[in-house]
């Protein structure tokens, strides 16, 4: 039985496991679901994953959520090609990784992308009740639904904090960089570890957030521009799953908003 992975195309939990099934070079069936159609929200798709979010892995018939969950199954299950040390000690630190990737970067990846990459624009031209009845269709996400307003989006404060969660994720990379001396997180062998926080790295930087951590760890940069030259990087992110392929208007890239990253730098002097 094939492998199906439900996703979005601009997700960046998607991208984690698309990135994975490319480097382990697995055939899989693209069950590609367009976010603004909002079927992950509907009876037949919260049977398969009830958390309401994408990405789900068919594999064998059954349902596997969690982008992390699914990169630990399939390290387990499909080994030929593997992307977790085999060192105990190693595989702990990978471990603590995905965790602090979960916990912290991941969340707070998602405050810039709805401010300033157009994750917001579907909510605009939504009427009021409909936005209200999605949010309450949401198993996990209510809350951070109602943080923001669908016009003005978050307050600066909010996303400040969520630059200063990501400074902090960068200065732990940069950190790892060296402790390990490269050029992956954990060394000389590219691991899960690497591929779970990748899509964060590149969606800031797509947003032009860059000055996150081009002006104080230039260990990242390098990892940066090294994990987007290989191949599976390459085929993973094609052209629409990036959110200036989407929103050219409104995210441009690399640097285009050094000026806002300079704002926010000020104000924590
Ligand atoms: N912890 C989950 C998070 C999944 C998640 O939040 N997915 C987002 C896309 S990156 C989603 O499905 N959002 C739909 C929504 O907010 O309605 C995982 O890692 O799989």
């Amino acid at each position: 039985m094939s492998i199906e992975l439900y996703n979005f195309s601009q997700s960046t939990c998607s991208i984690k496991v698309r990135l994975l099934l490319a480097e382990k070079k697995l055939p899989w069936i693209d069950k590609c679901l367009v976010s603004s159609e909002n079927q992950h929200l509907s009876d037949w798709y919260l049977k398969l994953n009830p958390n309401g979010v994408v990405p789900t892995l068919i594999d064998g018939g059954q349902s596997i959520f969690e982008s992390t969950a699914i990169l630990e199954y399939l390290e387990d299950k499909y080994d030929k090609i593997s992307f977790r040390p085999k060192d105990p000690f190693l595989c702990s630190q990978v471990r603590a990784w995905l965790v602090f990737t979960d916990v912290w970067p991941t969340p707070a990846v998602r405050v810039p992308s709805f401010q300033y990459g157009g994750l917001r624009e579907k909510f605009k031209v939504m009427s009021d009740q409909t936005f209200k009845a999605l949010r309450k269709k949401r198993p996990l996400k209510v809350e951070f639904y109602e943080s923001f307003d669908k016009y003005d989006g978050f307050h600066l404060s909010e996303v400040y904090n969520s630059f200063k969660v990501l400074l902090r994720s960068f200065k732990r990379m940069e950190l790892l960089l060296e402790k390990f001396s490269g050029p992956w997180l954990f060394g000389k062998k590219y691991t899960i570890g690497d591929i779970a926080i990748l899509p964060t790295v590149d969606r800031l930087e797509d947003l032009g957030f860059d000055a996150l951590w081009r002006l104080a760890y230039p260990r990242v940069a390098d990892w940066l521009r090294n994990a987007q030259e290989r191949s599976a990087t390459k085929k993973t992110f094609y052209h629409g799953s990036r959110l200036s392929h989407q929103f050219p208007n409104l995210v441009r890239g690399a640097g285009s908003n050094d000026k806002i990253v300079r704002e926010f730098l000020n104000s924590i002097d």
